[in-house]
């Protein structure tokens, strides 16, 4: 049957990762776009991975704010504007302009972002705006500082696939950057001679493709880098020309880094001195070296330095600048390094100009024509919401981030809230936890609505194209913040038609006053009409007016860094003492990302998609703590530090170490009843880049006693879940709850609460299995199943999901279905594997078994892994695991 006509194709780029992929969105008759790779798209050439596959599906305008809100109460634009715009000239007269501030998002566009950037510092007067990048790329950005004096990624994403070795460093690409994963994938499938080393003190989904894993200390990279810096000096494996032409500082570099003792060095990451050995001469020998790194280094109180650490090791061979070659951070958020341009953090200029240099300042505030230009950085994320704590902040406006969830201490973030005056959040959704702690609230316009420009990892600068209406009276990011400005009495700065007008006007300002001197300069764009504005290709930076297509786009192959001498500077890093976890603390907590959530789950939670893959939250512990600790697989187990505490399901495996536990960043209280986990994370920062270390809190953990544990299916979300422990996903046809309770209770009769409308509920109890049984149907429709026991609750989650799609059934099969007997035509999937084709674990496990013993055998015979690839390493990982044992598949209640 053909689907609905296309009215319209739109090339776009996809919200969500720094891969930055192109997309192109069809747009049906019905209202609903389908959604595909942009095969002229430079960073994917036609990938998409599982979460841009899912766009379409989380377009829905459920939960989306539609009106600005004062109190809670719905207002017009201009009642919202004028308060806003009343209560921040206010603070700045009573207070002085730092008594105001914004914090604002790597998913703003590059337009809103230079706009947020130009009223605070430029016409407020203070450097009181931050962004979440703070919490993500601050470390790289001061680390590039230090090393190149200007904050520039040297490589693009073919270095990647043209390196000979690449080393990630604390990034788990295959989850993160997983069409860049795939670009590697296939690179080192064509080149047999390819390495791939990853360092990261858990095993993860990237390991899949390494020939070598180094799981490390947590925060042992400085001691790993500075031996490979001493090692490269002892093998004379050095760059002596490069070293001698293009830097200063060498000599005390590896005096720092003191000479390499592999023992010591052993001792200081916990690594084998043979798996040293095998790095360091790896790298000694390939010229061709690629060092990807991503949040293990930068989220650290030693960030700066393990990112200096890593550049010492490229500038003393030379590696830098040339093809296949190169130190690469990998930025997170669409956006991130856009935000970075235009200078959103609070210690930068814009157009990657200094805050404390004297010249910088005159030029902007010359380019502005501005009253005043801020002439000190202000305060950086963790201090912002300090002072926001104790009163200092008088209003603050946050835009496009969820820092009561995202943010370090993150109690202390909601009482920051509380404490603070005035609150403006800027968001598309009402289900954001941050939502609920503003005084104003304002309806942003969403991805596929807005317009304007991002950059990505390599400096490719990409248009986000409109695509839908804006629904309500929502309204872009730049628009709300130009009304502000103007109100504000800025009108003849802020006067803007449209996003190209403030591009234009950025892009003039890269180039003005630069001749050379800066590295960002795409002043060759600020010429665009609106039409070619419009129809803007992808172009990587820089683009300097004067510059001919076809010229070198990569940096620093002949030197000619953005210090004072041109020179870049070696960093003298030192090793620092591991912090101490102690004996009331005594784990170490990590955290990170999931393959198929993004972040606070705002816009990906929506589709049961994405949800199939892990749909509950979850803490890794090693077998010998668990063990130690009383903690069996599928328990609940609460992780606690000084700041706050969560309770998830306890996941035992092998692939963290001991001492540590994982806990992912994504659950908040829209969706379980205490997985925030940055509520748990010690608000500690890197000294250089204020960055939070988000990798390493020193946490206590216990197994929690429940007298029951329930697992359920429903048609209808319930409207509150009164409950111990609970944390719910939308799955096809309705939603998805995991529970548990203290107190022994009526669990018939809060069941059928819960269900509210349906008839005839069926009840079925085994004493002797220990497990209770209720299910009801609305007609022929099941309305809710409840599984209970007094232990975690083992039936097959996705079987238990598919009731909810399943056809008619009589009452002799609804009772088989209770007690678990499923009819012939409702085989268990097992839990998702590969999103795209909805493919379970228990399916591929089976293909295997009955002789599929590749991917592409897997993927001919089931579809999994055929379309986006991001479960590929997961599907290898259970044909790998075949071979050894396939017995430990079906694993209750475990993420599935
Ligand atoms: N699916 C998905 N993809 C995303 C996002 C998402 O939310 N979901 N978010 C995007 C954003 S904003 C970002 S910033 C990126 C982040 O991308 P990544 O940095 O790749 O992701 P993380 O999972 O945060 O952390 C990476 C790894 O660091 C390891 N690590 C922890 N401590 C250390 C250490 O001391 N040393 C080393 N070497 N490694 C350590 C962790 O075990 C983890 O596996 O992902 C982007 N892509
Ligand atoms: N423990 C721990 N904490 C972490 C991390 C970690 O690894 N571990 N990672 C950190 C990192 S790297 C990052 S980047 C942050 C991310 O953390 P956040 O930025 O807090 O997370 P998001 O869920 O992406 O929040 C984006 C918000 O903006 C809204 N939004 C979406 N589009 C728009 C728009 O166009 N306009 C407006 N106004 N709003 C919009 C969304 O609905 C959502 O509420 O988390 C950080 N926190
Ligand atoms: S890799 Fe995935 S999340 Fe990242 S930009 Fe591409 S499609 Fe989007
Ligand atoms: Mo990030």
């Amino acid at each position: 049957m053909a689907g609905p006509e296309t009215i319209k194709t739109v090339k776009t780029t996809c919200p969500y990762c720094g891969v930055g992929c192109g997309v192109l969105a069809q747009v049906k008759e019905d209202g609903s776009v389908a959604i595909s790779g942009d095969p002229e798209h430079p960073s994917n050439f036609g990938r998409l991975c599982s979460k841009g596959s899912a766009l379409g599906e989380t377009l829905s305008l459920d939960d989306r704010l539609f009106f600005p809100e004062i109190e809670g109460a719905q207002a017009s634009w201009d009642e919202a504007l004028d308060l806003v715009a009343d209560r921040f000239t206010q603070a700045v007269r009573e207070y002085g302009p730092d008594s105001v501030a914004f914090y604002v998002s790597g998913q703003i566009l590059t337009e809103d972002y230079y706009v947020a950037n130009k009223l605070m510092k430029g016409f407020i007067g203070s450097a009181n705006i931050d962004t979440n990048s703070r919490l993500c790329m601050a470390s790289s950005v001061a680390g590039h500082r230090r090393s190149f004096g200007s904050d520039t990624v040297p490589g693009t994403y073919e270095d990647l696939e043209s390196c000979e070795l690449l080393v990630l460093v604390g990034s788990n690409l295959a989850w993160c950057h997983p069409v860049l994963f795939q670009r590697v994938e296939a690179a080192k499938a064509a080149n047999p001679q390819m390495r791939v080393v990853v360092i990261d003190p858990r095993e993860t989904a990237t390991c899949a493709i390494a020939d070598l894993h180094l799981a490390l200390k947590p925060d042992s990279d400085v001691a790993l880098f500075n031996g490979l810096l001493a090692f490269l000096s002892e093998a004379g494996a050095l760059d002596q020309a490069y070293i001698k032409a293009h830097t200063n500082g060498f000599e005390d570099a590896v005096a720092s880094a003191g000479a390499c003792e592999i023992n010591r060095i052993a001792e200081a990451t916990g690594l084998a001195r043979r798996d040293l050995a095998t790095f360091y001469t790896m790298v000694a020998r390939t010229e061709k070296t690629v060092t990807v790194y991503s949040q293990g280094v930068n989220q650290s109180t030693t960030g700066t330095d393990k990112v200096n650490a890593i550049i010492n090791t490229h500038l003393a061979t030379g590696r830098i600048g040339r093809a296949g070659m190169g130190p690469f951070s990998v930025t997170g958020q669409p956006n991130a390094m856009g935000g970075r341009e235009v200078g959103g953090l609070a210690n930068m200029l814009a157009s990657h100009m200094a805050i404390e240099n004297p010249k910088h300042r005159a030029i902007v505030q010359d380019f502005w024509q501005s009253p005043v230009i801020a002439e000190k950085p202000g305060l950086k994320a963790v201090d912002l919401f300090r002072a926001a704590r104790s009163g200092k902040i008088k209003a603050l406006w946050i835009m496009a981030t969820n820092p009561v969830d995202s943010l370090p201490d993150a109690d202390g973030v909601a009482d920051a809230l509380k404490a603070c005056p005035f609150v403006v959040v800027s968001d598309v959704t009402r289900a954001a936890d941050t939502v609920g702690y503003a005084n104003v609230l304002l309806p942003a316009a969403a991805w596929g609505e807005k317009d304007g420009t991002v950059t990505n990892s390599e400096r490719r600068i990409s248009r986000q194209r409109s695509l839908l209406d804006l629904p309500g009276e929502t309204r872009p990011d730049w628009w709300q913040l130009s009304e502000v400005a103007c109100r504000m009495g800025f009108k003849e700065a802020f006067d803007y038609s449209g996003p190209d007008a403030i591009f234009r006007e950025h892009a003039a300002l890269s180039g003005y006053e630069n001749r050379g001197s800066r590295d960002f300069d795409i002043s060759a764009l600020a010429g665009l009409a609106l039409s070619e504005f419009d129809g803007l290709e992808p172009v990587q930076w820089p683009q300097p007016s004067g510059m001919g297509s076809g010229e070198e786009t990569r940096f620093f192959a002949n030197g000619n860094f953005y210090t004072p001498d041109r020179k870049a500077a070696f960093v003298a890093t030192k090793v620092k003492e591991p912090r101490e976890t102690g004996r009331r603390f005594p784990f170490v907590l990590n955290t990170g990302r999931i393959r198929d959530q993004w972040h606070t789950m705002t816009r990906t939670g929506k589709t049961p998609r994405l949800a199939a893959h892990i749909a509950e939250p979850y803490v890794e512990i090693h077998p010998v703590d668990a063990k130690q600790s009383g903690i069996d697989a599928a328990d609940l187990v609460e992780v606690k530090s000084p700041y706050g505490a969560v309770t998830v399901r306890a996941q035992v495996t092998e692939k963290v170490q001991k001492g540590t536990v994982f806990v992912p960043m994504h659950w908040t209280d829209q969706v379980a009843s205490q997985a925030r986990v940055d509520a748990v994370v010690a608000p500690e920062t890197d000294p250089f880049s204020g960055q939070p270390g988000s990798k390493f809190t020193p946490v206590a953990i216990r197994k929690k006693q429940y007298s029951w544990y329930g697992f359920a299916v429903m048609r209808s979300r319930p409207q509150a879940l009164d409950v111990d422990y609970w944390a719910i996903a939308p799955t096809n046809g309705g939603w998805r709850i995991e529970m548990a309770g203290i107190e022994q209770t009526d669990l018939t009769a809060f069941s059928e609460r819960l269900m509210g409308n349906a008839t005839e509920p069926l009840r079925l109890e085994d004493r002797n299995a220990g497990y209770l049984r209720v299910a009801g149907w609305c007609g022929d429709d099941l309305d809710g199943a409840f599984f209970f026991s007094k232990d975690p609750v083992a039936v097959s989650r996705q079987w238990a999901c598919s009731l909810l799609e399943s056809p008619t059934l009589s009452r002799d099969q609804r009772f088989k279905v209770l007690a678990g007997r499923p009819p012939a035509d409702m085989p268990d999937k097992g839990a998702i594997v590969c999103s795209c084709f909805q493919v379970g674990n228990n399916q591929i496990a089976a293909a295997v078994k009955d002789g599929a013993a590749s991917l592409s055998a897997i993927g001919a015979c089931l579809e999994a892994g055929t379309n986006c690839g991001s479960c590929r390493s997961e599907i290898q990982a259970i044909i790998d695991g075949f071979s050894r044992e396939i017995s430990e598949d079906v694993d209750i209640a475990q993420a599935g």
